[in-house]
């Protein structure tokens, strides 16, 4: 059995969530607040969300724990195999939304939420917002008139993208472009999403 270790309604843990979901696998979502409780901070001394236990395979980071899900349980639609022409694009993809997106996204939770008042929108935060607000630029050029971000089907790209977006509106309050949040929305009515956010407590 698959263990996700999340915040309640964090978006992370949902990505995973959902993959399981669309994966048809069995899992079991371990909810907690903030801050983690002892037995948590045992597990994955570093305190952040999500991890997953899977026998004897104990993972962080929830770009690692997709590729590591799709690729052991596989194989999937999910993730192209290696020499399928769309797998270097959804790997790009996928790391993307954590290695550039995913990761300003922390700077920026982290001084809206806890920075004083006169440092919220220093030189660092200003720049982070802007280069967030390029990416979501390029990551809609890149969608264009197409359903998916890779190919004709869902992938783990749109599943790490779609929810590293719900950070960006859910927990920043700030604007999607256009047909990147009407991309986003369509995603987002998809049963397997709708029966992890409902495990997560997002709806
Ligand atoms: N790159 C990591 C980021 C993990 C992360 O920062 N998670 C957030 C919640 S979505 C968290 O745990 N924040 C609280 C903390 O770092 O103490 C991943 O994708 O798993």
């Amino acid at each position: 059995m698959l263990t996700i270790h999340n915040f309640e309604r964090s978006g992370r843990g949902l990505r995973i969530a959902w993959l399981c979901e669309e994966m048809g696998l069995p899992y079991a979502l371990r909810l907690f607040g903030y801050p983690p409780p002892a037995d948590y901070l045992a597990l994955h001394p570093l305190g952040n969300v999500p991890f997953l236990e899977d026998g004897e395979v104990k993972i962080h980071e929830s770009v690692a724990i997709a590729l590591h899900i799709a690729s052991r349980y596989g194989p999937t639609p999910l993730l192209p195999p290696l020499t399928h022409p769309d797998y270097a694009r959804v790997l790009e993809l996928t790391v993307f939304s954590e290695a550039s997106f995913g990761g300003l996204l922390n700077t920026l939770m982290g001084a809206h939420f806890m920075a004083p008042e006169g440092e919220k929108q220093n030189w660092s935060i200003r720049g982070a917002t802007m280069r967030c607000e390029q990416q979501l630029g390029y990551l809609e050029a890149r969608l264009g008139d197409r359903s998916y971000l890779v190919g004709d089907e869902l992938t783990l790209a749109d599943i790490a993208i779609a929810t590293a977006l719900g950070v960006w509106r859910g927990a920043l309050g700030r604007d999607i472009p256009p047909k990147l949040a009407a991309y986003r929305d369509r995603l987002l009515q998809r049963p397997a999403y709708q029966r992890a956010a409902k495990a997560n407590g997002n709806i």
